[in-house]
């Protein structure tokens, strides 16, 4: 990595929950929740995103909606319209498209552009504040961009800008940027190594960046020298394997458990539908397929297909998932169903790609 290499990470504020707004401007200044339907409390499913208003109550993706509704039930809990949020998303990337031939989607709502045409990082401010203008104005969003001279710390300077903010960490800046900032930061550092640093004492990215790589390499193994390369706000080189933590996918929580494969095939049926709009709006191919049930109980089971050549669609697969789902149905009931595709590939010609973080996901 050089000094010279300007990157910018550009990630939409509460994506669902704005666009939800922009659907009915009524909602704007509420607490709104998209997810699944709460239920007077007894709902089930998961908080996909949340209004900064309903943020406030500690309520935040993924949580359960019950306890998202205990925590406030005077919410708007809306149900999530995907097609628009596809729609948007689309737009949003053909903006950003404008600016750089270097463009890496890297979900619905997030891409980094390499914009190292710009010659210097203090040239980035400007660019940036035109990048966001032009998003407010064509779609009525407001998005948050981080600056730098890698992914990591683009990634790291839009979360730590949010909402609708702006920061760009200069080469000077950056390793006091980094260096009390939380180890969790780090894209793809989750609960789990969190507590496997902290139990080591590692709890900011200035105490990961100044640790033995070796030790790191010793607890870790080759995740430990990534590790240690994000800290110090280095990407690592270009991935073995790509696209492989790139996926979408679908869950169906249903309200009352159940074996009845009529009811688990219709919801495949639906899930493969919606993710077809998805493939075809984006276009984009898939390589595997991944089915999973969740039974009575929490138990979880997935099973996954892989094709040799990109397939462009659900549609045929029909059989496939019928015969999937037949061998994860055990007579138990089943709580949860979910389809996953992954190994995902981008049909347009003009998005070339910045490599991936090895291993880890930003969503
Ligand atoms: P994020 O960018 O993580 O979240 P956000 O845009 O809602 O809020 P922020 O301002 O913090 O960026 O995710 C983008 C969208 O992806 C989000 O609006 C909904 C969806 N999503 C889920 O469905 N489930 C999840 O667990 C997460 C994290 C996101
Ligand atoms: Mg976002």
């Amino acid at each position: 990595m050089t000094p010279q290499s300007v990157i910018a990470h550009v990630d939409m504020d509460s994506f669902y929950a704005s666009v939800e707004v922009l659907k009915n401007p009524l909602l704007k200044g509420k607490p709104v929740v998209v997810g699944a339907d709460p239920k007077d409390g007894k709902g089930r499913g998961v908080v996909c995103t949340s209004s900064y208003e309903a943020r406030k109550y500690g309520i935040h993706s993924a949580m359960p909606i019950s306890e998202a509704y205990s925590r406030c039930q005077s919410a708007i809990y809306l149900l999530p319209d995907y097609p628009s949020y596809q729609e948007i998303s689309q737009k949003i990337m053909e903006i950003l498209g404008g600016y750089t031939s270097h463009l890496e989607q890297v979900s619905i709502d997030e891409a980094f552009l390499d914009i190292s045409w710009l010659g210097s990082l203090s040239k980035a401010d400007g660019l940036c504040r035109e990048i966001k203008e032009k998003i407010q104005r064509n779609c009525g969003l407001s998005c948050s961009i981080g600056v730098g001279t890698s992914k990591v710390i683009a990634k790291i300077a839009s979360d730590s800008c949010k909402p609708d903010g702006l920061l760009v960490v200069s080469w000077d800046e950056q390793k006091d940027f980094l260096s009390s900032l939380p180890v969790r930061r780090i894209p793809g550092i989750g609960k789990k190594t969190d507590e496997q640093l902290r139990m080591r004492g590692i709890l900011t990215i200035g105490d990961l960046s100044t640790r033995n790589i070796q030790d790191l390499i010793g607890w870790f193994g080759r995740m430990g020298s990534t590790m240690h390369m994000l800290a110090r706000g280095i990407d690592p080189p270009a991935p073995v394997v790509k696209d492989t933590c790139r996926s979408v996918s679908r869950e169906v929580t249903f309200d009352e458990d159940t074996a009845d494969m009529g009811i688990i095939g219709d919801t495949f049926s639906h899930m493969a539908a919606d993710l077809d709009t998805v493939l075809r709006e984006e276009r984009m191919s898939f390589k595997t397929l991944t089915i999973k049930f969740r039974y009575q109980g929490f138990s979880t089971k997935t099973r996954a297909l892989s094709f040799s050549t990109p397939q462009e669609s659900l549609d045929a697969m029909k059989e496939n998932i019928r015969r999937l789902s037949g061998s994860l149905a055990d007579g138990r009931k089943v709580r949860l169903v979910g389809m996953r595709i992954s190994s995902l590939g981008s049909n347009r010609v003009r998005q070339a790609r910045l490599s991936d973080f090895p291993g880890l996901c930003t969503k």
